[in-house]
């Protein structure tokens, strides 16, 4: 059901609507953003969405999602029951009124809560109605039990091939709605639903709408077995036991601080738990949807965090007149929170619609928070004596950290006149003609001095060791004498003295092993530039060198390949050809002539500019391989490392 409140008008004529369902097959990205496994998944939390909203109305608490083991999916609730009946409006060709069913089920934003209130859920990004999801469909079928009575309707590719039909009785209290479509192969590359993405998505829902009970099947048969998967999400809590789900593992200083308030229309969710930790993870929700740029309701709800606590830590005498007061960073130190907010008309900034932009819902949070939070400090003064501790700690860490950076800055303004001695500098001084490869180990460092040109390339080796950076702060690496020599051979200062003038090379090339520790190294990389050298990025001096994954070698010639799909294709043009497959874990495997051929020769080579937005993700990927808790790092650095040559640090 699409989420416009206009009921059609006499002038919708079917054409329009055929129209409409044509255009969502003709343009299904425009509509549910693509037709990738992200835009299958999209066809069932729409599905989905639509029976949350009935659980937000009170009129629904539980929903069953099946995948069957063709890949067709059933989702089914106990809600109202989509209307039936003629539609007051809208007429069919011959003049006479459609069903309702089937208005909702075939008009393009038509299936809204006709007027009917309440707060919807603003569906995933596109919100575009069941009747996309029926458009996209090589079938549907949808049976409503609504009135004592069990009605359905069959379609093809979104149009009616049955009547709304009759087909039985019940108890009158037995009512909801139950879908079932398959999706359409041939505008879906494929129907491989992953049981994980769904389950993860439903008890986010099952989370934030405290009470519903989401039960999740998979019948489907992988290699001849029936893995008869099947969980069931339910949390008496709400967000309550949200945030505790996201402790699970950490040592907690209280039980969740837990908050519901409606103002002046908007219903105010907060769920607030200070670790032990550093980490700070706060999630934020607008009607169900996962702000992940945050917005007005985040904003609203670190003021009264910030606010609150100042306040409470003066008039207890905690900070003293002479102490600077928090800031609000201080303040969210091993703080875990959820905040969700619904309200009958969420405007979303930004691109991709994550950021909540209402003006007035900033300071409905922050008085709601603020006002609760303010009483469990009072009522809970040992807890609350060990939150303020955190801040000072912190407020005194980031002091710290900050003196520390200025000397290490001022410092190395001062010591850039000598060019560190690894360094194999390049002839030419022009700067504009030269290139800087800071390398990965002394080996890797050795084929590449070997293998440059050395008139306009300089070589400079970095040890890997030093960047061991598992529990190194940004300040410490500053200081490092490995980044130090970066400093120096670019000739640029850093930070608040950086001056692009001094640069001594035009491009600048990172150059790192395709593996884990490669990956890592590369991570912190762009973090200091990011951090340090912006204008570097900014101007498009920062660049990944591209090193082959292979070299395959046939009885006549060889060939390098850089990606797994490239090698794949190769392999099946040279087929029955006998081929040596040579698979390069580092770059020291590579001889001088070989680096040269593949990585370093402008003719041949492929380089990946960084721009900023790389750089801003390596940043936050740093942060997060800094947090605390191991596994969960683990296990990014090695999905990631994968990844490495999609520049997806
Ligand atoms: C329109 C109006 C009403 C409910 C629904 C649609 C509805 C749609 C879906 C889709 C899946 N499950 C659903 N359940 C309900 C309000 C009906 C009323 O006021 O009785």
């Amino acid at each position: 059901m699409a989420r416009s409140q206009t009921t059609p008008s006499y002038e919708v004529t079917d054409i329009q609507v055929l129209e409409g369902l044509e255009a969502v097959r003709r343009r299904p990205g425009m509509y549910i953003g693509s037709t990738d496994s992200r835009g299958l998944h999209h066809l069932v939390q729409e599905v989905v969405d639509n029976s949350v909203d009935e659980a937000l109305a009170g009129a629904c608490d539980r929903i069953e999602v099946t995948i069957h083991p063709d890949s067709s999916i059933t989702v089914q609730d106990n809600g109202r029951g989509i209307p039936v009946g003629p539609h007051p409006t809208q007429k069919k060709p011959d003049g006479s009124p459609m069903d309702t069913l089937e208005v909702v089920m075939t008009i393009l934003h038509a299936g809204g809560k006709f007027g009917g209130g309440g707060y919807k859920v603003a569906s995933g990004l596109h919100g575009v109605g069941v009747s996309a999801v029926n458009a996209l469909s090589e079938w549907l079928e949808v049976e409503v039990r609504r009135d004592g009575k069990v009605y359905r309707q069959r379609y093809q590719r979104g149009k009616p091939v049955t009547p709304v039909e009759l087909i039985g009785r019940t108890r009158p209290e037995d009512t909801g709605t139950r879908t079932t479509f398959l999706a359409d192969q041939t505008i879906f590359k494929s129907l491989d639903y992953k049981f994980e993405t769904l389950a993860q998505r439903f008890r986010e829902m099952a989370f934030l709408t405290r009470g519903l009970t989401i039960r999740l099947v998979d019948l489907r048969v992988i290699k001849g077995e029936p893995p008869w998967r099947e969980t069931t999400f339910y949390f008496e809590g709400g967000i309550a036991s949200f945030v505790r789900y996201l402790n699970k593992n950490r040592e907690v200083l209280h039980p969740p601080i837990y908050v519901e308030k409606q103002v002046n229309g908007t219903l105010v969710e907060a769920a607030i738990q200070y670790t032990d930790g550093y980490a700070e993870s706060v999630f934020a929700f607008a009607n169900n949807i996962n702000t992940v740029d945050g917005g007005t309701h985040l904003t609203g709800f670190r003021s009264a965090l910030t606010r609150v606590l100042n306040d409470y830590a003066r008039s207890k005498g905690l900070l003293k007149e002479k102490d600077l007061n928090f800031s609000g960073e201080d303040t969210r130190q091993g703080l875990t929170a959820v905040l969700s907010v619904k309200m009958t008309d969420p405007q979303f900034e930004s691109q991709t619609k994550a950021k909540l932009g209402n003006a007035e819902v900033r300071g409905q949070v922050e008085s709601v928070v603020a006002e609760a939070l303010a009483a469990f400090l009072e009522e809970n003064g040992s807890v609350a004596r060990k939150i303020v501790q955190k801040c000072i700690t912190s407020s005194r860490a980031r002091e710290a950290a900050r003196q520390a950076r200025d000397l290490v800055i001022r410092k190395s303004a001062l010591e850039s006149m000598t060019l560190p001695g690894k360094l194999a500098d390049c002839s030419d001084r022009d700067p504009t003609k030269t290139e800087i490869f800071i390398v990965e180990g002394d080996s890797a460092g050795g084929s590449a001095k070997q293998g440059r040109d050395r008139r306009f390339q300089a070589i400079l080796p970095l040890r890997g060791k030093i960047l061991n950076v598992e529990k190194a702060r940004l300040d410490k690496i500053l200081s490092s004498n490995e980044i130090k020599a970066i400093i120096t051979a670019l000739g640029t200062g850093v930070g608040s003295q950086f001056n692009l003038e001094g640069l001594r090379y035009n491009r600048v090339v990172i150059m790192t092993d395709a593996d884990v520790d490669g990956s890592h190294i590369r991570t912190l990389l762009l973090t200091f530039f990011y951090r340090y050298m912006e204008p570097l990025i900014e101007n498009g001096h920062l660049f990944i060198a591209q090193p082959p994954l292979y070299r395959i070698e046939t009885g006549k010639s060889h060939h390098y390949v850089y990606t797994e799909e490239q090698k794949e294709q190769l392999l099946k043009k040279l087929k029955g050809e006998k081929v040596a497959i040579q698979r390069y874990k580092g770059l020291g495997e590579m001889n001088p002539e070989q680096l040269w051929e593949t990585t370093l020769n402008p003719e041949n080579r492929t380089l990946l500019q960084v721009t900023i937005e790389d750089a801003a993700a390596a940043d936050r990927i740093f942060d997060m391989l800094m947090g605390e808790s191991v596994p969960p790092r683990r296990r990014f650095i090695q999905t990631h490392a994968k990844n490495v040559r999609n520049l997806d640090v």
